[in-house]
């Protein structure tokens, strides 16, 4: 699938079509007991340059995100324990950066990546706009994907974002891949946009060099003080339809149902479970969002009749103590 009519050809099938073909495609290519647990962590909070109408860490609005300096590698250690205790395969730090600068702070974050590393999770960081040498370097890290979201379409991007282009953040996609990392790129549903920015901000992941490894679909969380404060939510059978023809067009990725989850009852979450989504962020907070509790998300899993972790010895020692 490469064309906005073959995309809008899949998203619009009646409902039960789509619902099927998306299970059909997600139990060839994987596996729908796999549904991936990630733990994210704000690395380095607030004060960011750019003005991401979304976003709470924008130095351009009046959010109550207070800015924090980059955290230490200790404290990086510690929460991926934790997280990887708790059940996480995946460890994804998050800074509000325009872009890294090279010197101390960015060989602080390729240490972050190595702890999480050789604590045997897979590492994923999201730092902003990147360098080929950048790059290369998280990758002699051991980085194992980068995430760089499109967020929407290239015509409705401007309206969201002023201080960069659409094609820095293909230029950066594309130093990612040539760097042999993994690409984890999707967007943001609930600014505004159209059927059809939805569509073709998939499009546009269909053409990039290689496919995504990682498509995280978020739904807008609004936050005071942003210019999206006050966006509708998004329709949920909408939701749905995107998540399946996300697992139609690239079913071999991981379809992310990322941030936005506190906001959805369980059913809709099962719905888009059904619909191909296979992983989750889990634990109380995304990077400054809520997210539904760990105890929730057990409780989901397990009515579900999915695979919910035990925990390790060292946390059944700790509650017996
Ligand atoms: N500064 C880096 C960048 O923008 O590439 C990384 C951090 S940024 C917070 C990571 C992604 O989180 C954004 O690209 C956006 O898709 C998502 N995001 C940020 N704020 C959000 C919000 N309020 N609701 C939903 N998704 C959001
Ligand atoms: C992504 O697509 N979603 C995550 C991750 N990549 C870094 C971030 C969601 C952020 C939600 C808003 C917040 O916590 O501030
Ligand atoms: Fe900065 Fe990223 Fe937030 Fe945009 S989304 S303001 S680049 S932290």
């Amino acid at each position: 699938m490469k064309t906005l009519a073959e995309f809008q050809a899949i998203y619009r099938l009646p409902l039960p079509e789509l619902m099927f073909r998306a299970a059909e495609v997600h139990r060839q290519f994987r596996d729908y007991r796999d549904v991936q647990r990630c733990a994210l962590l704000s690395v380095k909070t607030g004060g960011c340059p750019e003005d991401c109408g979304y976003c709470s860490q924008s130095a351009h609005h009046e959010s109550a995100v207070e800015r924090e300096p980059l955290l230490t590698v200790a404290e990086v250690r510690e929460k991926a324990s934790m997280a990887k205790e708790r059940g996480a395969t995946r460890f994804c730090m998050g800074a509000a950066w325009r872009s890294p600068k090279d010197g101390p702070d960015f060989d602080r974050v390729l240490d972050m990546v190595r702890v999480v590393r050789s604590l045997d999770m897979e590492a994923c960081v999201t730092l902003g706009m990147l360098t080929e040498s950048q790059a290369v370097r998280l990758k002699e890290a051991g980085l194992t994907a980068y995430n760089h979201n499109l967020d929407t379409s290239r015509e409705y991007y401007s309206e969201i974002i002023s201080t960069r282009s659409y094609d820095d953040r293909l230029e950066t996609l594309r130093n990612v891949s040539n760097a042999g990392i993994s690409v984890c790129c999707g967007g943001i549903v609930g600014m505004g946009e159209t059927e059809e920015d939805r569509l073709k901000m998939l499009v546009e992941l269909a053409h990039l060099n290689t496919p995504p490894e990682s498509v995280p679909i978020n739904c807008l969380t609004p936050i005071p003080g942003t210019p999206l404060a006050n966006a509708a939510p998004v329709d949920s059978i909408e939701l749905v339809r995107l998540i399946a023809t996300a697992r139609i067009a690239f079913p071999t990725a991981r379809v992310r149902l990322s941030a936005g989850r506190d906001r959805m009852s369980r059913e809709l979450q099962v719905l888009a479970f059904l619909a191909g989504a296979d992983s989750i962020f889990f634990g109380e907070k995304l990077l400054t969002a809520n997210n539904p509790s760990a105890d929730a998300d057990a409780d989901l899993f397990r009515a579900m009749g999915l695979p919910v972790p035990e925990p390790t010895l060292a946390r059944r020692t700790l509650a017996t103590v």
